[in-house]
C-alpha cells in the first residue's frame, strides 16, 4: 500500500483523537462511594461482599465506608464522598430518620444517591434516585402468616405466648417487620407478643435478651420471633443454656436466610425463616451506570423472595447463595 501524505496525516490525527480526553473520559471508570451499615451480622457480611463482587466485576472503583452502626459515620462517609467528587453515593441507612440536611448537600453537588437495603424518611423524595431492598412489611406479614398457619406451642388455654426481638431501634427493617407481623397475627387474638425488646441485629445482643425473657417469663414463652437469624441463633443458645429445646418447646421464627439458619433448622433449633436477600450488588451497579447514563430508572426496586420452613432446609441448603 502506498503511503502518501495524506494517508500518514489522517493516521496520526486519528491517532491522536484515540488518545484524547474525550476517549479517555469515556473509559473513566464509575466512582461510587458507598456506605454500609456495618458488620453486624451474616447477612450484612453477605451483602458487604455482593457489593464488592458486582463493583470489581463491573469495574467500578468503590469507595466503601463501614459506619460500624453509627449514623453519625456515614454522615461523615457521605459528606467525604461528596468531597472527593465521586460520581454516585450508595448507602444502607442504619436508621430511617436524621438524613434530610447530608443529602440535600448532595444534591447541591449534584450527585445522585441511590439507597440500598434499607429505607429513609425524608420530607424530600428526590433526593434519593431509587431504593432497591426488601418489602420488610411484607416480610413481617409472612412471618406472622407462617406462625398463625403452624403454631404447635400454646398455654393450656390456647394462648400462643411470643417473645419478640427486635432489630436496631428505628432501622426501617426493625420497624415494618414489627408492623407486617403484628398485622397478621392481629387476625388470632390468641396470639400475643408479651415480650418486645431490640437486641439490634447481634447473636450476642439476642442471646442477652433472649436470657432476659427467659428469666422474666420461663416456661410461658411458646414462641420467640426474631427480626434476623442472627438475633435468633444467639437466642438459641440461651434456650438450650436454660435447659429448653429450640425448634420443640419454643417455635422459632426468623428472618434473612442465612446458612447459619439454614443449619439451625437441619438440627431442628429453628422452624422457619423467611428469606430477605443480601445479594443487591449486581443490581446497584447497573443502577448506578444507568443513573449516571441519564437513563429512567424506577424510584423502587422490591428484591423477590420466599419462606423457608424446615422442613425443606436440606434440600434448599446445597443451593443457598449467602
Ligand atoms: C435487612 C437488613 C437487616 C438484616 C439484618 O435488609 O437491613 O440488617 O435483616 C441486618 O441481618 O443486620
Amino acid at each position: 500500500m502506498k503511503f502518501t501524505r495524506r494517508t500518514i496525516l489522517a493516521t496520526a490525527i486519528l491517532a491522536a483523537c484515540a488518545a484524547s480526553p474525550l476517549t479517555a473520559l469515556a473509559a473513566k471508570p464509575l466512582v461510587i462511594g458507598f456506605s454500609q451499615v456495618g458488620a453486624e451480622s451474616e447477612w450484612r457480611t453477605a451483602n458487604t461482599v455482593s457489593i464488592k463482587d458486582a463493583a470489581r466485576k463491573a469495574g467500578v472503583t468503590l469507595k466503601f465506608a463501614d459506619a460500624q452502626q453509627k449514623q453519625e459515620n456515614q454522615v461523615k462517609a457521605i459528606r467525604s464522598f461528596i468531597a472527593q467528587k465521586v460520581d454516585v453515593i450508595a448507602f444502607s441507612p442504619v436508621v430511617e430518620s436524621g438524613w434530610d440536611t447530608v443529602l440535600r448537600e448532595a444534591k447541591a453537588a449534584k450527585i445522585p444517591v441511590i439507597l440500598t437495603d434499607r429505607a429513609v424518611s425524608v420530607t424530600d423524595d428526590t433526593l434519593y434516585v431509587t431504593f432497591i431492598g426488601s418489602d420488610f412489611v411484607e416480610e413481617g406479614r409472612r412471618a406472622g402468616k407462617w406462625l398463625l398457619e403452624h403454631a404447635k406451642n400454646a398455654a393450656p388455654d390456647g394462648t400462643v405466648n411470643i417473645v419478640e426481638l427486635q432489630g436496631t431501634v428505628g432501622s426501617a427493617p426493625a420497624i415494618d417487620r414489627k408492623k407486617g407481623f403484628e398485622e397478621v397475627i392481629a387476625a388470632n387474638p390468641k396470639f400475643k407478643i408479651i415480650r418486645s425488646q431490640t437486641g439490634d441485629f447481634t447473636r450476642a445482643k439476642g442471646k442477652e435478651v433472649m436470657e432476659a425473657f427467659l428469666k422474666a417469663e420461663g416456661k410461658k414463652i411458646n414462641v420467640l420471633y426474631a427480626h434476623n437469624d442472627d438475633m435468633a441463633i444467639g437466642a438459641i443458645q440461651a434456650i438450650e443454656e436454660a435447659g429448653l429445646k429450640p425448634g420443640v418447646d419454643i417455635t422459632i421464627v426468623s428472618i434473612d436466610g442465612v446458612k447459619g439458619a439454614f443449619e439451625a433448622m437441619m438440627a431442628g433449633k429453628l422452624n422457619v425463616t423467611v428469606e430477605c436477600s443480601p445479594l443487591l450488588g449486581p443490581q446497584l451497579m447497573q443502577i448506578a451506570a444507568d443513573v449516571v447514563a441519564a437513563k429512567p430508572v424506577p424510584k423502587r426496586i422490591t428484591t423477590q423472595e420466599g419462606v423457608f420452613p424446615a422442613e425443606i432446609a436440606a434440600r434448599e441448603f446445597p443451593n443457598r447463595k449467602y
